[in-house]
């Protein structure tokens, strides 16, 4: 086959990093749902010893990701947060953070409430003011965490100018790219260190699983991590590494619907008299949507929105009469969802630092899915008319 770095994305999330499984010649990597390996003497083995610290299943996935995300090493973890908890520990009591002020809930709770006892300090900022970004930098910044597009605003920040900040200092610059996927950015090739995946979303793509992962190009940056995946242990087990990896080989196409999809409900909603304001990439005026038309290639399966005279129970009312839409937390699988950020995915965050960052208390946020978008279009109509009731 030609070189993976010449292959296109569908068929690199096919193949990427595949081969025929080599006992047996499945198509498909087995799901080797084993703990242990045989030793025919202490430290001769096949290159396996334990699952926490190598399965081949969850090697599969891991060569996927990295070959997805143009990476040279790709790590699996338990969840999306397991991951961001590995990246963590790359740093030391005293390091700094600085972060997107708009982020999921449970990212922000993990730094606030687990990390900062451990002495690392976080500074919650706009990343697309280069001002307050700059007046945080100094010598003890170790990370910038940047969601793009963010959650759940939908802002974008551009990858290649939060890089530059690089320059002359010991920092790494992580991308969450949980919302956009490989399919519509890489935020390695536009000078990301780490690029982090709640895998649980687009990637696993049906809602069957809660994993996390990390691609990165630097082997030192590899070998700390892996250092890290195995001694802390919060990896995911071989079942859930191959439903990961039968998700991937469909993202192309399931992401190319997640977009055009979207697209319709996001023009349905804008023109609809009682809606106040929808939050997508794709509309001039949207926050960083120039940054979108030259970073991203789409504008992704999410958006958010807000009635006119709106309230908290306005907001309740609509997202409890769906009936295409499913409330629920997550986002990213086959069938739409929707979800109300101040009291789901976002409650961990308190109320005045949302109320900074923009996110309202009747913010409604959608996850639109793979259905006919005329019958999700049809479900906001029928629910928005229940709301104003
Ligand atoms: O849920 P988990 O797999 O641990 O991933 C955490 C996470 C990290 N980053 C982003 C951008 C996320 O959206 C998430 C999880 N988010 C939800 C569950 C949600 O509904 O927003």
């Amino acid at each position: 086959m030609a070189k993976e770095k010449d292959l296109g994305f569908g068929t690199l999330s096919i193949h990427g990093g595949q081969f025929p499984d080599p006992s047996t010649g499945a198509v498909m990597p087995p799901i080797y749902q084993t703990s242990t390996y045989v030793q025919e003497a202490p430290g001769v083995h096949k290159g396996y010893e334990y699952s926490r610290t190598q399965n081949p299943t969850r090697h599969a996935l891991e060569r996927s990701l990295a070959a997805i995300e143009k990476g040279q090493f790709g790590l699996a973890f338990g969840s999306g947060l397991a991951a961001i908890d590995a990246v963590m520990k790359l740093l030391s009591p005293g390091d700094e953070v600085i972060a997107t002020n708009d982020l999921y809930g449970g990212t922000y709770r993990l730094f606030t409430k687990i990390f900062e006892n451990w002495g690392l300090v976080f500074h919650f900022v706009d990343l697309s003011n280069e001002d307050e970004v700059k007046a945080k930098l100094n010598d003890k910044t170790r990370v910038i965490w940047a969601e793009t597009p963010t959650n759940p605003l939908l802002r974008i920040f551009d990858i290649r100018k939060l890089a530059t900040l690089k320059e002359g200092r010991n920092l790494m610059l992580v991308v969450d790219n949980t919302f956009a996927t490989p399919y519509l950015q890489t935020p390695l090739d536009l000078g990301a260190d780490i690029v982090m995946h709640s895998v649980t979303k687009y990637l696993g793509g049906h809602s069957d699983l809660v994993m996390g992962a990390l691609v990165v190009r630097d082997e030192k940056i590899a070998q700390d991590l892996y250092f890290i995946q195995n001694s802390s242990g919060a990896v995911c087990g071989p079942m859930d590494s191959f439903l990961a990896l039968r998700g991937i080989k469909t993202l192309h196409v399931r992401m190319q619907r997640h977009c055009e999809n979207a697209e319709t409900v996001a023009r349905f909603l804008i023109s609809h008299p009682e809606v106040k304001k929808v939050y997508w990439p794709g509309f001039p005026g949207h926050i960083g949507h120039e940054t979108a038309n030259k970073q991203m290639r789409g504008f992704g399966g999410m958006l958010s929105f807000e009635l006119k005279n709106d309230s908290l129970e306005r907001a309740f009312t609509l997202v409890s009469s769906l009936k295409v839409f499913t409330l629920a937390e997550s986002l990213g699988g086959v069938e739409s969802l929707a979800g109300h950020p101040a009291s789901m995915t976002h409650a961990a965050i308190p109320r005045e630092e949302r109320m900074k960052a923009g996110l309202s208390d009747s913010l409604i946020r959608l996850s639109v899915g793979l259905e006919d978008a005329k019958d999700l279009v049809r479900d906001l109509d029928q629910a928005i008319k229940k709301a104003l009731e």
